[in-house]
């Protein structure tokens, strides 16, 4: 191999060397001898083999962790707990660009309140939409207690789509529930407040403060939630809590529990008792009971009112029309869980040791036959316990969440006081386990466990304290995530995963294979809206538009190695909006942007075309550059926006040339030139000869080495022409450009063929 070609290959092929030697030191010590120097037990081996995976490897289900505070959505992996993903939902995610381009900043100013941008989220509880009460890996919804909003993410590409702001609560938590065909996404109010956006003084607390639920239409061929065919339930200022839709059976009704039905009012400072002290006096709330089907036609037949642009029940018209129930439940509940064949709802209060499983069967009898012990204050009727209850187990202190296991009848219950699982029968109602976890748990989740048919196999403990289970870091520790095989007659805890963003408090996980997440974006593409952007721009294409808005705008392009323009001149004062278009098509294959002093910073993955709009405050000289180590030449993916004082008047001359070039210079490059073109062209025949259209990642490889190489052919030309007027700096500069469009090229032919070689492609004729 002659040196030039050495040179590609060594470009070309990467920075993989010096794996082997790797390989020798692992085997040079056994089994045995890294247990004992690493204190490791026969225990320990199973439950790294049940969760260890070979690189490369794939996890069998995906979950979605809900951020806490951080207003994202973690993805992780089990059986293996590796993270995946953040998906930036309520707060700017610099990595993704979101909060950044102007596509994403749309997103987030959906979800401003009273005009105010809000860039946090404390988010609670993600859920899947679903088909036929299964999980459909479509969409995922997750709400921000702390603003009540819910979020929509479509899982073809993990983005956020959606944020709406309710326009009743002034907190939330019972979201996001969704019904089993994705009819509606349940949001339930958390602390009560007056439906105005007004000032009301606490003294009205009974008469003007209120609690709700509101079911939000999902318009499933949009993929968005649609705020004008959504309805709100009024209710009682209770404190509403967690939320879940019934299904099979109970399909059509939603239950929502309360964990302050006294209604009472603290006020520690001015000598009353605490909140908490005056919510924990009476021995049950009230779980609320709606009838979601009938709202839904009644809102259809035209008879309920709009109230602020929305559907609005009160509580009268909800009595009247038979939508609205209460039924006694524990002391300060927190979970209310259906069961996957909607027959049975388990209900937990954090004051009680009991867990409360409810009859839909008898509740619906109850309901039937108007057999109530009574009404309250509101007017709402209630039906007694007895006459709604099917058993109550004792299952530990602090009884919080519950998810169902594929074996029928049995459940887990986290214990949040004991800090452990209990894993009972509610069917015969009797406790069959317990495991310790590490500490105080909050919620747990059960593979496909909020689904009709729970897969079980799988249990996540979502601890809310760490404590002494990782190296410590200071006083605010990671979460910690323990994953428990409960395949078995015992539960077996296998590893903990520290999670080091917020508090998350639900996780939900779904089979991997439901996903099929796309790896490129059509070309020109506006992820957030889902349609072709208006500043798509091909490969030379690239333009700059003083715009009638008085904008400067930029229509660039990104491909390895160059950002297209390189040189962009405006005036001190003007507003600058740079869209970019990735036009690459092979796999991961992203570029970033980033630019000086102005708060610029972008992700483009392939296919995709964002945008930044900024005022140039200021006349200076502010680099821009490509934030991915996207090529050997990743470094050379740089930039200049220049901003002129006004009025600047150009002195005469052009840019100096830093280094000189001969026609010695242009015919060494040549030669590289021919050189790497047979690379290539033994590259193409590889691919050519066999059956690469059968691969769609290779299809896509071989369409962006087709895109280089006919760059590689213009800028070819340039150099000739140069040459043949003797102009042998041009020259010699665009036959550099020729060389790297062609090293692009046998970068893609060459992955191309690994490709083809490690999934068996077949010759062809
Ligand atoms: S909640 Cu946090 S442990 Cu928001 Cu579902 Cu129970
Ligand atoms: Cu593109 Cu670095």
């Amino acid at each position: 191999m002659n040196n030039s070609l050495k040179r590609v290959s060594a470009l070309v092929m990467g920075f993989g060397i010096g794996l082997g030697a790797a390989t020798n030191a692992w085997s040079q010590s056994s089994l045995e001898e890294v247990m004992k120097d690493r204190g490791l037990t026969q225990k320990d081996l199973l439950a790294a083999a049940k969760t260890y995976t070979p690189t490369g490897g794939r996890d069998e289900y995906l979950a979605f962790s809900s951020g806490g505070q951080s207003g994202q959505v973690i993805v992780y992996g089990i059986p293996s707990m590796r993270i995946l993903k953040y998906i930036g939902v309520f707060t700017p995610e610099p990595w993704q660009g979101y909060g950044f381009d102007d596509e994403s900043k749309a997103v987030l100013a959906q979800g401003r309140i009273h005009g105010k941008d809000i860039n946090f989220g404390d988010t609670h509880h993600p859920a899947f939409s679903e088909t036929k009460g299964e999980y459909n890996g479509r969409y995922l919804f997750i709400n921000d207690k702390a603003n009540p909003r819910l979020a929509v993410i479509d899982l073809h590409d993990f983005e956020t789509k959606q944020i709406v702001v309710n326009p009743f609560m002034k907190s939330e938590h019972g979201g996001a529930f969704v019904t089993p065909n994705t009819e509606y996404v349940m949001e339930a109010a958390q602390y009560a407040a007056p439906f105005e956006d007004e000032f009301v003084p606490l003294e009205e607390f009974n008469e003007k403060y209120r609690g709700a639920v509101t079911y939000w239409k999902f318009d499933d061929k949009k993929g968005r939630l649609d705020p004008e065919m959504s309805f709100t339930f009024e209710l009682p200022p209770y404190s509403q809590d967690l939320s879940d839709a019934g299904k099979g059976p109970s399909m059509g009704w939603g239950f929502t529990n309360s964990f302050c039905s006294e209604r009472y009012v603290g006020g520690i400072e001015r000598g009353r008792p605490p909140f908490e002290a005056g919510c924990s006096q009476k021995d049950t709330d009230f779980l609320h009971v709606t009838n979601w089907k009938k709202a839904a036609e009644l809102v259809a037949a035209g008879k309920v009112k709009k109230s602020k642009g929305s559907y609005m029940i009160p509580m009268d018209q909800a009595v009247k029309e038979g939508l609205l129930y209460l039924i006694p439940e524990p002391k300060s509940p927190h979970g209310v869980d259906v069961s996957p064949d909607g027959t049975h709802i388990i209900v937990s209060g954090k004051l009680d040791s009991h867990a409360w499983v409810y009859s839909w069967d008898k509740i619906q009898k109850a309901i039937k036959n108007k057999k109530f012990e009574g009404k309250d204050p509101y007017g709402i009727p209630i039906i007694a316990m007895k006459d709604a209850l099917h058993t109550q187990v004792q299952v530990g202190l602090g009884p919080l969440h519950t998810q169902y296991d594929a074996k029928k009848c049995v459940v887990y219950t986290s214990i949040y006081v004991d800090s452990m699982v209990t894993k009972w029968d509610y069917c015969e109602g009797k406790v069959l386990d317990q495991l310790h976890i590490h500490y105080n748990i909050g919620h747990l989740v059960a593979m496909e466990g909020d689904s009709v048919s729970p897969d079980g196999k799988y249990l996540v403990s979502l601890n809310k304290l760490a404590i002494d289970r990782f190296n410590p870091v200071g006083p605010l520790h990671p979460q910690n995530h323990q994953l428990i095989d409960i395949s078995g007659d015992k539960m077996q805890l296998l590893y903990d995963m520290p999670l080091p963003l917020g508090e998350p408090h639900y996780v939900v996980a779904i089979k991997a294979d439901k996903l099929k997440p796309a790896v490129r974006y059509k070309s020109g593409w506006n992820s957030r809206t889902d349609s072709k952007s208006p500043y798509k721009t091909r490969a030379g294409r690239e333009k700059v538009v003083r715009g009638e808005d008085g904008v400067v705008h930029v229509y660039g392009t990104v491909i390895r190695s160059h950002i297209t323009p390189e040189i962009i001149e405006v005036e001190e004062g003007e507003t600058v909006s740079i869209h970019l278009t990735n036009l690459e098509r092979a796999e991961d294959e992203t570029h970033g942007f980033a630019l000086y002093s102005q708060n610029v910073n972008l992700s483009i993955e392939p296919g995709k075309t964002v945008s930044a709009t900024f005022k140039a405050e200021r006349a200076g000289v502010f680099p821009y550059y490509c934030t991915e180590f996207c090529s050997a030449l990743h470094l050379e993916m740089q930039g200049y926006l220049l901003v002129k004082p006004k009025g600047y008047v150009a002195k005469a001359g052009k840019i100096q040339e830093g280094t000189k070039y001969t026609q010695a210079d242009y015919d060494k490059q040549v030669k590289t030139n021919v050189d790497t073109q047979a690379v290539i062209n033994s590259v193409v025949g590889f691919i050519t000869s066999h059956n690469y259209k059968d691969f769609p990642e290779v299809v896509a490889l071989v369409e962006d080495a087709t895109d280089q190489l006919g760059f590689a052919e213009e800028a070819k030309k340039k150099s000739e022409t140069f040459a043949s007027k003797g102009d042998y700096q041009n020259a010699t500069l665009w036959a550099g450009q020729w060389w790297q469009y062609q090293v692009k090229t046998a970068d893609l032919g060459l992955r191309a063929k690994t490709f083809l070689e490690e999934h068996g492609a077949k010759k062809v004729k």
